[in-house]
């Protein structure tokens, strides 16, 4: 492992003392970290609300705002609640509840991202509801949600790219693996809650039909086209354009028991394994290859693909999870943070951007909690370490232009405080009750308590035979 960065030594001195450089995280270390977790959480939070409230992003060097659309959204305080209210920052959270009830109107003639404001607005509004139980705030869940729906209503079922929130209007028939297939976690945790099959059978529909363009080697491609249910780009990859259609077939069966969704995901999982996975030395790597004949097509990978290692030990594969997060490491070791694109064939960066992203993190997580192997504890911190060093801005946290010469970008993005804050925290946190064996997380982090979801209700409100 390489040394602990700067700050971390500095944090934990007087923990780490003489041990030097490359010593073990020890629980007080743990401790601490944690607490500078969570303190860093509520000054960037602090820092949002001064500068951004309540618009979509904060802008961390110019101290400004930025929104999505013409008309905010106020992304991030709906996607920042889960973690301020898991920090136990109460009243920071009870002001984005009131804000939910009081103000937050869905009734925007915007045509907004399908995906994205899924997983970021519906998936942190039903974590709201999941976490305080508030009736109104539900209300909100649903009515966002019925404004969804028409992007379903293609002839195949997929969804399109951009809705209408106000009139339903939809645009963009071309949507990736990921944007198509990314529905039946909030949507069935939707269905649950109101009782009403629609939400997850319109996103199973979907999935149904994705399964069913799989190529006669059971991969998936990439871009399709939702008017025909062609595919527009046949390369097959686990990571960015597809991942969280693959995390949310294991996820919801998780949750929700449906034997129609376990049944796509072991053929998929299979698929992905037999054709995509290239072991290499120790390391397990997942690059790109054409869905019809399996072939490798490219050793490029983005950041967005290191969230499959934690995928895998929740699905309880441990000796690929730590072959795959083994490989992300190296990669995040040769630069101090991991870049957005990566050719693992020539070691090379091919894009050296860096938005704060979570998945390396995300994945050591899970390796951490389900092997209890220190080595995945050491690993979050000296990404959270790096990160602190590197994307420090004086009032927040800041995206990198270029991991090579660390030189910031004016952007926070959502995520940031959603998943790569609290999947820290969470890990440096010991004994937290949220955790990967009771809880499923959404992708954007969003924890539901597994126990609360309760058979026969499942099968009755989600409409599975
Ligand atoms: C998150 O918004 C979600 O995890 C999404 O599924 C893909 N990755 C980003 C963060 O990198």
């Amino acid at each position: 492992m390489r040394a602990f960065p700067k700050c971390l030594l500095l944090l934990c001195g007087c923990l780490l003392g003489p041990r030097g450089l490359n010593a073990a995280v020890t629980d007080a270390d743990a401790a601490a970290l944690a607490r500078d977790a969570r303190a860093e959480t509520l000054s960037t939070w602090m820092a949002y609300v001064k500068y951004a409230w309540p618009h979509d992003e904060l802008l961390p060097l110019t101290k400004g705002h930025h929104d999505w659309y013409a008309d905010s959204l106020s992304i991030a305080p709906i996607d920042a609640y889960s973690t301020l209210k898991i920090m136990g920052f109460d009243e920071e959270a009870k002001r984005i509840e009131d804000f939910v009830v009081r103000d937050f109107s869905v009734d925007k003639d915007e045509s907004v991202k399908v995906f994205e404001v899924n997983i970021r607005i519906l998936g942190g509004l039903l974590c709201i509801y999941e976490l305080t139980g508030s009736r109104q705030v539900l209300d909100k869940a649903r009515s966002f949600a019925d404004r969804l729906l028409p992007a379903f209503r293609s002839p195949t079922g997929l969804p399109y790219y951009f809705v209408n929130l106000r009139t339903g209007a939809t645009k963009g028939n071309i949507v990736n693996v990921a944007e198509a297939g990314s529905y039946l976690f909030e949507f069935g945790i939707l269905s649950y809650y109101t009782g009403n099959p629609v939400y997850y059978q319109t996103a199973k529909n979907a999935d149904r039909k994705l399964f069913s363009m799989r190529s006669p080697i059971g991969l998936l491609g990439r871009d399709m086209n939702v008017d025909t249910g062609e595919w527009t780009m046949t390369q097959s990859m686990v990571g960015a354009y597809a991942d969280s259609y693959y995390e949310y077939l294991y996820k919801s069966w998780l949750l929700f028991h449906d034997p129609e969704v376990k049944a796509m995901w072991d053929s998929t999982i299979s698929a992905i394994q037999a054709h995509i996975a290239e072991p290499r030395g120790g390391l397990l790597w997942y690059g790109k290859v054409d869905m019809n004949t399996g072939r490798k097509v490219s050793a490029e990978v983005t950041l967005w693909d290191a969230f499959f290692p934690g995928l895998l030990a929740l699905s309880g594969d441990l000796d690929r999870s730590r072959r795959s997060d083994a490989a992300w490491d190296q990669v995040w070791d040769r630069h101090g943070l991991v870049p957005m694109v990566y050719d693992y064939d020539r070691n090379e960066v091919v894009n050296p951007y860096y938005q704060l992203n979570p998945e390396v993190i995300e994945s050591a997580f899970y390796l951490w909690k389900f092997t209890g192997d220190r080595r995945y504890l050491d690993q979050v911190a000296k990404y959270y370490g790096d990160i602190k060093e590197h994307c420090r801005t004086e009032v927040a946290y800041s995206h990198i232009q270029d991991v090579r010469t660390m030189k910031k970008a004016d952007e926070m993005s959502t995520f940031f405080i959603a998943e790569t804050l609290k999947y820290s925290y969470l890990s440096f946190s010991k004994g937290n009750p949220v955790n990967p064996t009771d809880y499923v997380f959404s992708t954007e982090a969003h924890p539901f308590r597994k126990a609360d979801f309760r058979e026969p209700e499942i099968a009755g409100n989600l409409g599975i035979k």
